[in-house]
């Protein structure tokens, strides 16, 4: 090989010593994890960077309640299992991600306003998913969102008929369900100190009186570019009530328009908090919420914001990635 064809090929998107896991798992953590479906696993250059950077996979949708069981009782995984072979066959572990959640939740679930109804309905749906993938799963989040930003109970059909018990009937159906997996609860805006942090630490507190089956909190870590200087401390409440804590969805995204100075600062930020997870012994991992600035729910969600991720749209790494990297090596 000519030397320019050398320094061309060291230079390529994806080359093969990028390698943001193993470095990861050098540091005493567990991963360095993103999300995939089939939806963005049919796109080679997404294969090839989880096979190159990434140790865990959580499935993005394909396990949501809307997608394993539109209809009382009738599941569907076509799309979950194409995922989970994935990973499996790549030795890449996984994330369930979610089982208990007020959204992507079929209306038959919504419309129920009876007590046993409802205890048997979430049994009976932890329970499926959890038994059909038994023994691959890595951690699950069994609850997911249920506070609001006040840290009150989310107005959910979950809270509204059955009261904080609804957490407890979850856990420990998921606990039987698959007893090697660990059971995470998991929310956003947990990145500063307030009600929202303060309500599920008191929460955790009580899951762990009433002896109910928990192993971690997933703080999704959705930030916004300049503002993650809460992270680290956060991390630490958290990791305080004796739990795993995880950095579950990170994203960082950026305010339009994009231009080189909050690039750079993005590398700034996923170094900050990047540092945050190597910095409290009880973190396990940090997943990023997607591979490549094409396909984040950034773009439908804040439209005002732009390219939260790594990769950009042409899967070129990004200064951000840079930021991760130094920060683990
Ligand atoms: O990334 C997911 C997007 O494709 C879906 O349309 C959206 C629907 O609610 O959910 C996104 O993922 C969410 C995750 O499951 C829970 N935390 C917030 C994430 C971003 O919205």
């Amino acid at each position: 090989m000519k030397t320019t064809a050398i320094l061309a090929a060291m230079l390529a998107p994806n080359m093969v010593f990028g390698l943001l896991n193993p470095k990861m798992v050098a540091k005493g953590k567990k991963y360095f994890g993103s999300i995939a479906d089939p939806n963005t696993l049919s796109n080679s250059n997404v294969q090839t960077i989880l096979k190159s950077d990434f140790g865990a996979i959580t499935p993005e949708n394909s396990m949501k309640w809307d997608a394993t069981e539109p209809s009382k009782g009738s599941f569907t995984f076509t799309n979950a299992d194409q995922t989970v072979a994935f990973a499996t066959n790549n030795g890449r572990l996984i994330r369930g991600h979610t089982l208990v959640w007020h959204s992507q939740l079929p209306s038959w679930v919504s419309a129920i306003s009876d007590k046993d109804t409802l205890t048997s309905v979430i049994k009976n749906h932890v329970t499926t998913l959890m038994s059909r993938y038994k023994g691959k799963i890595y951690a699950w989040d069994v609850v997911n969102e249920i506070f609001d930003d006040s840290g009150n109970f989310r107005n959910s059909v979950f809270y509204n008929v059955l009261g904080e018990s609804f957490v407890d009937i979850a856990f420990i159906a998921a606990r039987a369900a698959d007893p090697a997996a660990k059971l995470y609860i998991n929310d956003y805006n947990l990145d500063g100190p307030g009600a929202k942090i303060n309500s599920l630490v008191a929460l955790v507190g009580r899951l762990k009186s009433r002896g109910v089956p928990i192993d971690g909190i997933g703080t999704q870590a959705h930030l916004i570019l300049g503002q993650v200087g809460g992270v680290a401390a956060q991390l630490q409440v958290l990791a305080n009530t004796g739990l795993d804590v995880a950095i579950t969805e990170l994203d960082i995204r950026i305010p339009k328009d994009v231009t080189s100075a909050k690039l750079a600062q993005q590398q700034t930020d996923y170094n900050t908090v990047t540092k945050a997870c190597l910095g409290v012994s009880k973190c396990v991992g940090i997943t990023v919420w997607g591979v490549s600035d094409a396909n984040s729910w950034v773009d439908s969600t804040f439209p005002t914001y732009d390219s939260p991720l790594l990769w950009d749209d042409y899967f070129n790494r990004k200064l951000a990635y840079t930021g991760v990297d130094s920060a683990l090596t």
